[in-house]
C-alpha cells in the first residue's frame, strides 16, 4: 500500500495532508502536550503577574516605564513582605517551570504544524478569526518564551526594553490561550477519557476520523509512547540543570545552564552570588572611602548626612534574607545586619507612619541604579540598610558601604552602594 520512497507522492507540498507523514501525529498525541501546557503555561501566567507586580511598577518611573501599563496594570497591588521567600518561590518557579516546557511546547507545535499549512486558509468569518487567534497564540507562545530564555541567558540582550516586551506579549498570548484553551480542553479531555477507557491501539479501536493523524504515515520508529518519555526527558533534563539556580552550595553546581556564572563569588561570607559587579557597574572605590562617602537621607524634616560611622551607631539590627532575582535565580538566607528603614525615615521626620521611599545608587549609568520602596517595605523591621553580610562588612560587589535589603522583594529593588534616601513625595 505504502509508497516507494521516490514516489511523485512524497514529494507533495506542505499544504496537502499527504505531505506529513510521522506516524506519532494525532489528535491524542496533541491532547497530552496541550493539557500539559494549558496548566504549565497559566501558572506561567500568573507567576509572571506576580513577578511584574513586585517590583512596584505602579509606585515610580524609576521601577517601571511601560507605557499604558494603567489598563494591563490593573491587577496592581502592595507585594507583602511575607513570607520572606514569597519571591524567591513565585519568580524560580517561573524561569525553571518556563525552562523546563521547551520540549513541550516544541512538540506540541510540531504537533500541530500540518494544521499551520491547511488549505484554505480561510473559509469563513469565524475560521479566519480562529486562525488569527492561533497565529498570535503561536506566535505569542514562542514570542514568550525566546524573550524569556534571552533574558536569562544573554544580559540586557534588548536594553530596559525586554520585560516590557514580554510584558505585553504575555498579555497577547493569553487572550489567544484563553480562546482556545476555551475551545479546546473538552476535546483534549474527551479524548484522554477514551484513551484511559484502553482504546490504546489505533488499529483496533472503532474507525473515528482523527484530523490530526497522517492519512498516509510512514512506518512507525518510535512509538507514541516512546515520543513521550522522550520529550518528558527533555524537560526533565532542562529542569535538572535549571533548578539549581535556586539554591547554593554544590546544588548551584548541577546548573549548568545558570547563565551567571563568570563571577566567582569566592568562598568565606561575602561568597554567595553576585549580580553586577562593582566595576561593572563602574563605582569608583575613591567614593566609598570613610572621608568621601556619606548617606544623603531626605524627608519633611529635612535633610541628614551620614558617614559609615554614623550608621554603625545608630541601633543596629539582622534579618535573615535571600537575593532572589528576576530573572530566577536566588540565594539561601543571608544574615544582614544594619539600620532599619523605618529608622532612617525616622530620623527625616516620618517616626509616626514611614511613607514611600527612593533609593539611589552612587552608580551613574544603569537600569538597576536606583530603585522605589513602598511603606510597607520600609515599616517592616527586616527591611535594613545592610553594612554586613554574614558577620562581614558588605564586599564591594554586594553593595559596600551600604545596600538595600527587603524582605519578599526582587533582587532589582535591593539596591547596591546606596547614595541617596528621599522618604515621601514620590
Ligand atoms: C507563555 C509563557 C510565559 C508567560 C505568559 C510569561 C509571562 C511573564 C510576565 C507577565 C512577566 C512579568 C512582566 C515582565 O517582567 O516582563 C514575566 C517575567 C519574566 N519571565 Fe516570563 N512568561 C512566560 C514564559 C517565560 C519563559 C519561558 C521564561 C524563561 C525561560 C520567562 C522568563 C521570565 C523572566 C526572566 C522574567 C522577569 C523579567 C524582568 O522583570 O526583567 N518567562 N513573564
Ligand atoms: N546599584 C545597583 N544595585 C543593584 C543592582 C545593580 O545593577 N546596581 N542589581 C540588582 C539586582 S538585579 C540584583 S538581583 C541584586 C543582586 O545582589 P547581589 O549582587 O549582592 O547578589 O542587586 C540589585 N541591586
Ligand atoms: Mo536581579
Amino acid at each position: 500500500m505504502r509508497d516507494a520512497p521516490h514516489s511523485p507522492l512524497s514529494h507533495l507540498s506542505p499544504t496537502s495532508p499527504g505531505f506529513w507523514r510521522s506516524p506519532l501525529r494525532g489528535v491524542r498525541f496533541t491532547s497530552v502536550l496541550g493539557l500539559v501546557l494549558l496548566a504549565g503555561i497559566t501558572v506561567l501566567f500568573v507567576t509572571g503577574l506576580l513577578s511584574y507586580a513586585a517590583y512596584n511598577p505602579d509606585l515610580s518611573p524609576v521601577n517601571d516605564q511601560t507605557p499604558d501599563k494603567g489598563l494591563l496594570g490593573f491587577y496592581l497591588f502592595s507585594w507583602p513582605t511575607d513570607p520572606h521567600w514569597l519571591y524567591r518561590l513565585t519568580q524560580g518557579v517561573h524561569v525553571t517551570l518556563g525552562v523546563t516546557l521547551i520540549p513541550v511546547l516544541l512538540a506540541k507545535l510540531w504537533s500541530v504544524i500540518p494544521r499551520l499549512f491547511a488549505l484554505p486558509p480561510v473559509r469563513s468569518v469565524a475560521h479566519a478569526l480562529e486562525r488569527l487567534s492561533l497565529l498570535l497564540l503561536v506566535g505569542g507562545a514562542l514570542f514568550e518564551f525566546v524573550t524569556g530564555v534571552l533574558n536569562i541567558q544573554l544580559d540586557y540582550i534588548f536594553p530596559g526594553s525586554f520585560y516590557t516586551l514580554h510584558f505585553y506579549g504575555a498579555w497577547v498570548f493569553f487572550a489567544a490561550f484563553a480562546a482556545h484553551a476555551a475551545l479546546k480542553t473538552p476535546k483534549a479531555l474527551r479524548n484522554l477519557r477514551r484513551m484511559r477507557a484502553g482504546e490504546e491501539d489505533d488499529e483496533l479501536a472503532a474507525p473515528r476520523p482523527d484530523d490530526l493523524a497522517a492519512p498516509r504515515p510512514d512506518s512507525p520508529t518510535v512509538l507514541r509512547r516512546g515520543a513521550l518519555r522522550f520529550i518528558g526527558g527533555g524537560a526533565l533534563l532542562l529542569f535538572a540543570t535549571t533548578v539549581g539556580r535556586s539554591f547554593d552550595g554544590v546544588l548551584r553546581h548541577t546548573a549548568l545552564l545558570a547563565p551567571h556564572g563568570g563571577t566567582d563569588p569566592g568562598s568565606g561570607p561575602n561568597g554567595f552570588q553576585i549580580n553586577k559587579t562593582a566595576s561593572y557597574a563602574g563605582i569608583d572605590p575613591a567614593e566609598t572611602g570613610a572621608d568621601t562617602w556619606r548617606l544623603v537621607v531626605t524627608g519633611r524634616a529635612g535633610t541628614v548626612r551620614l558617614s559609615r560611622a554614623d550608621l554603625r551607631r545608630l541601633p543596629q539590627h539582622s534579618a535573615a534574607l535571600p537575593i532572589a532575582c528576576v530573572e530566577g535565580w536566588s540565594t539561601s538566607d543571608q544574615w544582614w545586619r544594619g539600620v532599619r528603614l523605618a529608622e532612617l525615615a525616622a530620623l527625616v521626620g516620618h517616626g509616626d507612619d514611614p511613607p514611600d521611599v527612593l533609593v539611589e545608587s552612587l552608580q551613574r549609568r544603569g537600569a538597576f541604579r536606583h530603585a522605589a520602596l513602598r511603606a510597607n517595605q520600609v515599616a517592616d523591621p527586616r527591611a535594613l540598610l545592610a553594612l554586613t553580610v554574614n558577620g562581614e562588612d558588605l564586599s564591594m560587589d554586594h553593595g559596600y558601604p551600604a545596600r538595600v535589603i527587603v524582605p519578599a522583594a526582587p533582587g532589582v529593588l535591593n539596591t547596591k552602594w546606596v547614595a541617596r534616601m528621599t522618604f515621601g513625595e514620590l
